[in-house]
């Protein structure tokens, strides 16, 4: 059954994934048969890049994206959102290539598009959950936990957005939403990418929902995860609280209408 509001593009950025992603690939065409698959991979030095070739010479529906170098979440993110833009896609997905985003779950995701929000509106994007209810972590370490739940109640504190997972990387987005933002501009480059991508569409006034999904540690290969990516989230989200707030008492100075987060 095709549950899918239009063509889909399912984006999976890898770098050194070769342990992993011919098993998600495998899963995601047999999971969601209609979706188009792209892979961005910047170079990896384990051959990644080359896998992902031989399945798309078999396999029209896989697209493959060469970059030069490591250059981060983000950048493969924009890059490819950029692909699907110029191509015609209607849905736009975000998914890890190592097994932790169930391919199995992203009907759900394409479902909860198509079901009108508040006064009727349709959601531009739907965030695959682990912080709602019915959303769980399997096999993760203590410690990321905290790092997870700890992360997205600074960023509910510091931008106000209403989410229990804002850094989650499993989501559908309408290409509409995506083109209406300035993707130029979007410097982010790990965790913090997510929380950018999610606080510029509902800035826009786009309708946000969250799905509860089942996040999976990964079996095979290495996360590039480090102190680095947390410390960029950090800052980055310290420095959008801090506008947020500037503007705030601006508005409050000078009674003009604005958009608002909440
Ligand atoms: N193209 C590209 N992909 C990347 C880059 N960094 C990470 N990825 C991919 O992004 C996805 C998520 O990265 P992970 O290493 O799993 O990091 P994570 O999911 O944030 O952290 P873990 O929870 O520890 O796995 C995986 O498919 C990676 O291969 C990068 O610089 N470029
Ligand atoms: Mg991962």
């Amino acid at each position: 059954m095709s549950v899918a509001p239009g063509r889909v593009l399912v984006v999976v950025p890898t770098y050194d994934e070769a342990l992993t992603l011919p098993g998600t690939l495998e899963r995601l065409r047999a999971a969601v048969p209609d979706a188009d698959v792209l892979v961005v991979d910047d170079a990896s030095p384990d051959g990644t890049g080359d896998l992902a070739d031989a399945v798309a010479a078999s396999d029209p529906a896989v697209h493959v994206l060469h970059r030069t170098g490591k250059d981060g979440l983000g950048a493969a993110y924009v890059a490819g959102f950029g692909w699907a833009l110029g191509r015609g896609y209607d849905v736009v997905v975000e998914m890890d290539a190592d097994g932790s985003h169930q391919p199995e779950q992203l009907p759900r995701l394409l479902a909860a598009l198509a079901v009108p929000g508040p006064g009727g509106v349709l959601p531009v994007l739907v965030i695959g959950s682990r912080w709602v209810p019915g959303g769980q972590v399997e096999n993760w370490p203590w410690h990321r936990e905290l790092l997870s739940r700890g992360g997205n109640a600074y960023v509910r504190f510091a931008l106000g957005l209403r989410l229990g997972d804002a850094t989650a990387g499993f989501r559908a987005y309408r290409a509409s939403a995506l083109r209406a933002l300035d993707l130029a501009t979007v410097a982010s480059h790990g965790y913090c990418f997510q929380v950018d991508m999610a606080w510029r569409v509902a800035r826009a006034g786009g309708g946000v929902v969250e799905v509860p999904i089942t996040f999976v540690e990964r079996t095979a290969g290495r996360s590039k995860m480090s102190r680095a990516i947390v410390t960029e989230a950090l800052w980055r989200v310290t420095a959008w609280g801090v506008r947020r707030r500037v503007e705030q008492v601006r508005a409050l100075g000078c009674p003009r209408p604005r958009a608002r987060v909440r």
